[in-house]
């Protein structure tokens, strides 16, 4: 039974060339490509905290959206996951994500927290079953209440540590429950204010013995999907210590946990960082570590983490590109980690953002599966690095030969490199064939 919060119960795709703003034009769930149901590819999730915890404040104002399911109470959370189901299932998304803090009522205490959680879960655990929705990350909230402003883990309170520990032993049971596929650690307050009241050292060791136990307690109760870390350089502290992937590979190779804890990379963090976001999905890759995304878009002027829905296909199907190249989705998916703008009050601009984010995802996935189908682009790159195939190259490349050795090598062979253009406009008009 629907609540009838939105005004259609399903969204259908209605192809390119349909106007009616509440059905897809591109993203086609069956549709078939490279082999594989879209759906199977893009595996989209939908985040419970922007679209039903969120009350459209910014730094100047509060609340602007009037949601019959606002208030810290069981009924209204137990209203807000109905609300949440019906959107999961207008959409077909397959999956959906939460943080403990955006499903339950704030209690007084850890022990009345972990109750409130537990009810909700069993909440979702029916609706799960009814609807065939599923988990794709559970997560725990540890930047919102005022106990994190000094840090979770990193915080230089041990009680805070302890209650952060406990928490994320928590929602990694939620998870465990309700089926997820992985369990997220974004590490909001885990960063400095100032460095002036911090012991870098000191924070470093916390952080990393959380993400140990997170890592032990994984294997203890037999949780089969990733742990994933999100990176975010800043906001809401001045600075954090995920900055980014290459940052967080460093610290999980500093704390041996390169092989344990894969990444869950967002676009406007990307940005926020400095990068693209096909650079931190292209890294993860290379590195071994990627996991799943976060999809959203961050406004290029406000330097601040917007999470808008992505609206770019060239810079989508760049991401997608990289994701297909190393294999597609395994544990993880396409979460749209986005919210409306504060002045879209209507209830249909909840499904109006998440339709257009889909089809947007749809055109990019398809326009990678077509520069990959097409090999062009591929054979570019397999060419360009090609005379690393010969002798004395795969000798140089894997170990073989030292500096002084390669140096008489040079010398007697007269190696003499003429350059070769590095074609970025040739590969810039190739992809816009595509998109
Ligand atoms: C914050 C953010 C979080 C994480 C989960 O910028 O992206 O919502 O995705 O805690
Ligand atoms: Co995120």
């Amino acid at each position: 039974m629907s609540t009838g919060f939105f005004p259609v119960d399903k969204i259908a795709y209605e192809g390119p060339s349909s106007t009616n703003p509440l059905a897809f034009q591109h993203y086609n769930p069956d549709e078939i490509v490279m082999g594989k149901r879209m759906e199977d590819h893009l595996r989209f999730a939908a985040a419970y905290w922007h679209s039903f915890a969120w009350p459209g404040g910014d730094p100047f104002g509060g609340q602007t959206f009037d949601r019959p399911w606002f208030g810290d109470d069981m009924a209204k959370a137990k209203l807000k996951a109905d609300v949440a189901f019906d959107m999961f299932t207008a959409l077909g998304v397959p999956y959906y994500c939460f943080h403990d803090a955006d499903v339950r009522p704030e209690m007084n205490n850890f022990a009345d927290n972990t109750k409130a959680l537990n009810e909700i879960v069993e909440v979702f655990a029916k609706k799960q079953e009814e609807t065939g929705v599923k988990l794709l990350w559970g997560t725990a909230n540890l930047f919102t209440h005022r106990r994190f402003m000094g840090g979770a883990s990193t915080n230089p309170d041990p009680d805070v540590f302890a209650f952060s520990a406990a928490t994320i032993k928590t929602c990694m049971d939620a998870t465990m429950r309700l089926g997820g596929e992985n369990y997220v650690l974004w590490g909001g307050r885990e960063g400095y204010e100032t460095l002036l009241n911090t012991n870098l050292g000191q924070e470093d060791a916390q952080m990393g013995r959380m993400l140990n136990m997170v890592v032990e307690y994984k294997h203890k109760i037999g949780f089969k999907g990733d742990i994933l870390v999100e990176p975010k350089p800043q906001e809401p502290s001045k600075h954090q210590y995920d900055y980014d992937t290459a940052t967080v590979y460093g610290f999980l190779k500093r704390h041996g946990l390169e092989n344990e804890v894969k990444m869950n990379l967002e676009q406007g963090h990307a940005i926020l960082a400095g990068h693209s976001f096909e650079h931190e999905i292209a890294t993860a890759c290379a590195l071994g570590i990627f996991g799943s995304i976060d999809m959203n878009r961050n406004d290029y002027q406000s330097g601040w983490d917007t999470d808008q829905f992505p609206n770019n296909v060239p810079e989508v199907a760049q991401c997608y590109y990289h994701i297909l190249k190393n294999g597609g989705f395994k544990n993880g998916g396409t979460n749209f980690d986005a919210k409306l703008r504060r002045q879209s009050l209507d209830a249909e601009d909840l499904l109006i953002g998440h339709i257009g984010g889909m089809d947007v995802c749809a055109r990019g996935l398809k326009a990678a599966a077509a520069v990959i189908e097409d090999g062009t682009y591929d054979s570019f790159l397999e060419e360009r690095y090609a005379g690393w195939q010969g002798d004395e190259a795969q000798k140089m490349l894997g170990g073989d030969y030292s500096l002084d050795e390669i140096a008489e090598y040079v010398e007697k062979s007269d190696v003499n490199p003429a350059p070769k253009s590095g074609k970025q406009e040739y590969l810039e008009n190739l992809w816009n064939r595509f998109v």
